[in-house]
């Protein structure tokens, strides 16, 4: 695939999941002319004097590499534009400090390992992250980074390119509200933000006591894996502590008055209330 490129140099590094073993296909394949894959362990570079760019790097050759290896990891001034790529930045994969980073006289350093797209650095040195998320707690956007280095210096621009993404949806529940409603209130968020996408879905606010829903059948599109009921129940519990003044639910009201409504203390008062309700319908 990448010897169908046609204008494109590819340089590549192993990180630490495709690290070189000893029976690596890596270091038997043979790539096609435009591709260049760094295989040393120590700091190396591919030079293009057509372009006037050097680009360096490392392979691992275990699955961890804990020192700080970019330390001292200068750019050589082999040629006037000078770029590093790094897979690591955690404590087993290359530890290494971003200021330390931007004293290595690069004019870019192109990270990988860390799957969300971030700048450590504008301009000088960012994460592309995956090109599409990995896992589902891969939210947020995925692509590549596109740059260019001219005489003005080095711009780069993040360009979107995954197919689906990874969305935490959080959907408002009101009394009063079915079921049904709840599940055509999901269908009409996930069709705005689009049904390619996979979701997890978080539902809040409050629902009617009297409502069961199933969260298993809220699944329009077939792209929910997971649907979280943080719901709690809609009582008017001013109303109901007037009315059971004499009894226990009224007691039961009264001792968590005053509590916030996002606190530990309104959920229990929201689940004790339910309790006592529901023994009350026998
Ligand atoms: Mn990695």
């Amino acid at each position: 695939m990448f010897g169908r490129l046609t204008v494109t140099e590819v340089v590549m590094i192993a990180g630490n999941h495709d690290y070189l073993k000893r029976d690596s296909y890596y270091l038997s394949f043979e790539w096609e002319k435009n591709v260049h894959m760094i295989l040393s362990p120590d700091l190396s570079c591919v030079e293009f004097p057509e372009y006037s760019v050097a680009v360096y790097g490392f392979s691992y050759s275990s699955r961890e590499i804990t020192e700080e290896c970019c330390k001292g990891a200068f750019a050589q001034g082999k040629q006037s534009r000078e770029i590093l790529l790094v897979h690591g930045g955690d404590e087993k994969h290359v530890p290494m400090k971003k200021e330390e980073l931007l004293e290595l006289g690069y004019d870019y350093i192109a990270l990988g390992h860390i799957h969300k797209p971030q700048q450590l650095y504008p301009e000088r040195a960012a994460y592309a992250g995956a090109l599409e998320p990995v896992d589902k707690n891969d939210i947020g956007m995925h692509g590549y980074i596109s740059g260019e280095i001219t005489e003005e210096g080095v711009r780069t621009v993040f360009v979107p390119a995954a197919l689906r993404e990874y969305i935490h949806l959080t959907v408002p529940v009101t009394g009063g509200m079915t079921g049904h409603g709840i599940k055509e209130k999901m269908r009409k968020r996930i069709e705005e933000k689009g049904v390619q996408h996979i979701y997890k879905i978080i539902l809040t606010g409050h629902r009617d006591p009297e409502i069961m829903f199933d969260t298993e059948s809220l699944d329009n599109f077939g792209n929910i894996i997971e649907v979280i009921d943080n719901t709690t129940y809609a009582y008017q519990f001013s109303k109901l502590k007037e009315q059971n003044r004499e009894n226990i639910l009224g007691q039961f009201i009264e001792s968590f008055s005053g509590s916030e409504k996002d606190s530990m203390e309104y959920q229990a008062l929201c689940e004790g209330v339910h309790a006592l309700m529901e023994t009350r319908r026998g």
